[in-house]
């Protein structure tokens, strides 16, 4: 049996819609998963089914957090939340890691971990993480477009086993101070924390840049979904 992962959708507030990118139910496909996509929902007994359903869960990128979610307010317009995506995500996460279900974060993902764990966010890199490194490339997303160090205690490293690695990068938040369960995995040339984990649990890591959208080319990002996958088995 192929283990069955909860993706969470991504929300266009215009077209009153939930959505996927192809890219994320592709990587767990070809890594040997079913995607499945999973209602915002915050009623804890549904998400503790959704819990026995699903062998583990993937965090997609999409909106901001909410700054409410550290205890600030949004510093400026650019910060757009999705408040429906933060309180369920939040009750999952907490059950999730309980049940020491497997987690991979991506982009959002990786910040919404470390948010809800306790950490801070950067929340318009911009204004308050001025840099010369790319950190919002434009299209194509599957190109390199920075490169990230690669922590050698890091279960990240163990995997790629190696010490840089050159990473697509489409964000505009990133994590401040790193949230206490979590250790980094990765950090960007100009000093932004780029991958974490929890050392506590089986694997919940997140990301910043976006294996969805390189895992084809790029063995490194493939060699990520399938270790996420790995240990939902
Ligand atoms: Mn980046």
């Amino acid at each position: 049996m192929k283990p069955i992962i909860g993706v969470l959708p991504l929300v266009d507030e215009k077209l009153e819609s939930y959505w996927m990118l192809p890219g994320y139910f592709k990587g767990i496909e070809s890594a040997g998963g079913i995607p499945i996509m999973l209602p915002l929902n915050n009623d804890e007994d549904c998400i503790s089914q959704m819990l026995e359903i699903c062998s583990g869960f993937l965090l997609t990128g999409g909106h901001d957090i909410s700054p409410s979610l550290y205890g600030e307010e949004p510093i400026n317009d650019s910060v757009v939340c999705c408040f429906d995506r933060d309180a369920t995500e939040t009750i999952l996460f907490k059950q999730a890691v309980e049940a020491d279900k497997p987690i991979l974060g991506i982009c959002r993902g990786i910040q919404f971990i470390n948010a809800v764990l306790g950490g801070t966010l950067y929340q318009d890199i911009p204004t308050q993480y001025p840099t010369t490194v790319e950190h919002h490339q434009s299209p194509p997303y599957d190109i390199p477009i920075h490169s990230v160090e690669i922590l050698e205690d890091s279960p990240l490293y163990d995997l790629l086993k190696i010490k840089t690695m050159k990473v697509n990068s489409y964000h505009h938040q990133a994590v401040r101070t790193l949230a206490p369960p979590l250790k980094e995995a990765a950090v960007s040339e100009d000093g932004l924390i780029e991958a974490v984990y929890m050392p506590q649990k089986r694997f919940v890591w997140g990301v910043q840049w976006h294996p969805e959208f390189s895992f084809e080319k790029d063995e490194n990002s493939r060699k990520i979904f399938e270790c996420f996958l790995h240990h939902c088995l």
